[in-house]
């Protein structure tokens, strides 16, 4: 008996197994060291997305489809192990999306939930539950599970940006709905960054009560999280293995702003290389500045700004920054803390349970 080794297979056990196969049975012992592995075994690789190249691909699909028929015009970033799938790690899903000038992302609500993370162009905007966000550069954006969401364009340049969102998570329990809104754009009924007044300024309304799972902040700006990474740059306590790393939170709770997803920006000062790290959270970095390069298992991934890249689980990561690098980052991290599954490895043994 072994967790990694299969019993040898006779012709009478093979005929049991042919025999108990057509009755939907299969034998555990054949199948248990697929199953449940000493240590985590991917199918997830790593990979990176050069921006030039997905913008590019972008805009010609631009010219191929209407956001509008599309009903989101989307290219999927699938990790070369999980094609066909539609999943950038095994719990994932990273797209990116052009909105062209003038146009409109019909409102739908699904039980997804849904990151925005903007790349290019500026002045588009997306609505949620009433309140609308114009969008800049950097800005981290959350459609919350179930709320209804539309995205405009009213600038004159196509804007782009990283959809993350948690399909393979709502696939593995089945528990997916959604539906079209009636009109393509959801009526207004709030003033623009009312969340950010009502949430986002360390207060809360003196009697609110939570209604919904994921932070009630609707546009975390990239400016405001960018500045704070400057200012503890100055302060000089850099981690070793992330530099300077933040996580997005729910300011109800102080837990992670998004239910099934885990936020982060993080700042690898010029010259400065992380220590090789690993963890259980697959994780899509998108680099918002500086160019550098990151080693994941031996293998260098150089990259600059816009540039996407994925780091599975358990692979060990260093970061490299050659000015001032900042990368935005999520996991399922969220998850597997509240399922008691997260672990990381900071150079130091790991027991099952440490
Ligand atoms: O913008 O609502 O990339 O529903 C995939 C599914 C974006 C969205 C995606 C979606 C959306």
């Amino acid at each position: 008996m072994s967790l990694t080794e299969k019993p040898v297979e006779t012709a009478e056990r093979r005929s049991f197994y042919d025999k108990i196969d057509s009755s939907s049975y299969t034998a555990l012992w054949t199948v248990l060291s697929n199953i449940i592995t000493p240590e985590p075994r991917s199918g997830c690789v790593p990979h990176l997305w050069h921006f030039d190249e997905a913008k590019s691909y972008l805009l010609e699909a631009g010219g191929l489809i209407t956001a509008e028929e599309a009903e989101r015009r989307v290219l999927v970033l699938e990790n070369p192990g999980l094609r066909g799938q539609s999943r950038i790690t095994t719990s994932l899903y990273a797209g990116l999306q052009v909105v062209m000038p003038g146009e409109v992302a019909p409102a739908h609500r699904h039980s997804q939930s849904a990151l925005r993370f903007v790349l290019d162009g500026c002045g588009a905007h997306t609505s949620v539950d009433g309140e609308r966000t114009v969008m800049q550069f950097g800005d981290f954006v959350i459609t919350p599970p179930g709320a209804w969401h539309d995205h405009g364009n009213d600038s004159d340049a196509p804007m782009i940006w990283l959809d993350g969102l948690d399909i393979p998570i709502v696939s593995v329990f089945d528990a997916s709905f959604a539906e079209e809104h009636h009109a393509d754009q959801q009526p207004i009924t709030r003033q623009p960054e009312d969340s950010t007044w009502r949430y986002g300024a360390n207060m809360l309304p003196v009697d609110y009560e939570p209604t919904r799972v994921s932070s009630p902040i609707f546009n975390y700006p990239y400016e405001r999280s960018r500045e704070a990474l400057d200012h503890l740059l100055k302060q000089g306590e850099i981690d070793p293995f992330h530099g300077i790393k933040m996580r997005y939170i729910n300011p109800v709770d102080g837990g992670w702003a998004m239910p099934t997803i885990s936020p982060c920006l993080q700042l690898l000062p010029k010259g400065f290389k992380t220590q090789p790290y690993r963890s259980t959270d697959a994780t899509v970095f998108v680099v918002t500045e500086g160019t550098g390069r990151s080693v994941i298992n031996g293998k260098t991934y150089e990259w600059g700004p816009k540039d996407l890249f994925v780091v599975p689980s358990w692979h060990t990561v260093t970061h490299e920054a050659d000015s001032d690098g900042v990368m935005f980052s999520y996991s399922d991290r969220v998850c597997q803390e509240k399922l008691g599954l997260w672990r990381e490895d900071r150079g130091n043994a790991v027991p099952l349970n440490a």
